[in-house]
């Protein structure tokens, strides 16, 4: 079956381990099966719906452009581009906020997160932008997207908007209603410091996730500083709902070797956190250093980074601009 995939990722600085466990490292493993189109896109309208510094959007959108590619996407056989440099994903925005409905949008979890108590002062932006995230996938007709756990109930979003506008506009189909592809398990890391908490670009304390960028002193320290428990590491029959970060540790440590949580939990039994520390730390060290590294140098030419958005930005705008025309047509304007 034809697979066409469309995914983001917000320049907000900081990419880190999730990213990467929960939605970049899966875009790699798309890009390279037959019979897939894929469509990768370095989200800057997302990261302005919280405060941000204008001196440093187009070097985060540079980075993480470069993180795309040294984490192994290809720009000859992705598309790879910045959804500001092509104008159908705000108006189709607008277009999708007028079939969407209130209802919909007061049930998205993340907005009450990342609002807190202030929501009051928080920006429309924040609050409609699953409605963007829906325009951004449906100009593409991506049938599959893949995201982290976290974006679950916007992707359920996107789905509703989708039929309702079919439905509205009498064009059985014309809208592809996409699959979101979440991988089953480790789909969601968690925080170094609270086994609760998404680990996050915007969590204040830096110890609190492994960057892409980190070297390695400081994924060491942070590992050694990582949250854990008193007691050993667990058997196989125990089941960690009660150590949170434990189970995440040991899930880090399970994806980046893609093998199951028993296996590594076999591994580890009875023993202590150091050794399991150690060994997890060689282990980021083998995995995210030479990501690192790559990022380093591709961002010493940032023409290159820039002709690469640009060539990307052709592509997208030729097949979006088609699509924002028809939606258009179908609309009556
Ligand atoms: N902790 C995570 N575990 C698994 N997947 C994750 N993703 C993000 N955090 C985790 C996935 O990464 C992709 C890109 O996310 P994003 O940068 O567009 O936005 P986000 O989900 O809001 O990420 P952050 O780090 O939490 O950013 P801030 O702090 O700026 O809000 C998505 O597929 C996401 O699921």
């Amino acid at each position: 079956m034809y697979k066409k995939i469309f995914s983001g990722v917000q320049p907000s600085g900081n990419l880190h381990l999730g990213n990467y466990l929960g939605a970049i490292k899966n875009f790699v493993t798309l890009q390279n099966e037959p019979k897939t189109d894929c469509v990768f896109c370095v989200v800057d309208l997302h990261a302005i719906t919280v405060k941000h510094d204008p001196a440093k959007l187009k070097n985060n959108i540079r980075e993480t452009t470069a993180t795309f590619i040294a984490c192994g996407i290809d720009p000859k056989k992705s598309i790879i581009f910045n959804q500001s440099s092509v104008s159908a994903h705000s108006e189709g925005a607008w277009i999708l906020s007028c079939v969407s409905r209130m209802g919909w949008l007061n049930r998205m979890t993340q907005f009450k997160e990342k609002a807190g108590k202030d929501k009051e002062k928080a920006s429309i932006g924040l609050y409609s932008y699953p409605i963007l995230m829906a325009a951004d996938i449906l100009l593409y007709d991506a049938t599959h997207v893949p995201v982290g756990n976290d974006q679950k109930q916007h992707l359920e979003l996107c789905r509703d908007i989708a039929q309702k506008f079919n439905n509205d506009f009498k064009a059985p189909d014309f809208l592809k209603v996409p699959e979101p592809l979440i991988q089953k398990q480790f789909s969601r890391i968690m925080s170094l410091k609270d086994g609760l908490k998404k680990m996050s670009k915007s969590d204040p304390s830096d110890l609190s996730r492994i960057n892409l960028t980190d070297d390695k002193d400081e994924i060491i320290n942070k590992i050694k500083k990582a949250k854990t428990d008193p007691l050993k590491m667990p058997e196989i029959e125990d089941t960690l709902e009660k150590r949170p970060e434990v189970e995440n540790l040991l899930g880090i440590y399970s994806s980046l070797l893609n093998q199951d949580l028993d296996k590594s939990k076999k591994e580890f039994k009875g023993k202590n956190f150091s050794e399991f520390k150690d060994r997890l730390s060689d282990l980021l060290i083998e995995k995210i250093l030479p990501i690192s590294k790559e990022i380093k140098r591709l961002l010493n030419d940032k023409k290159h980074l820039d002709n690469i958005l640009l060539e990307g930005s052709v592509k997208a705008e030729t097949i979006s601009s088609k699509k924002i025309a028809k939606i258009k047509e179908l609309m009556g304007f």
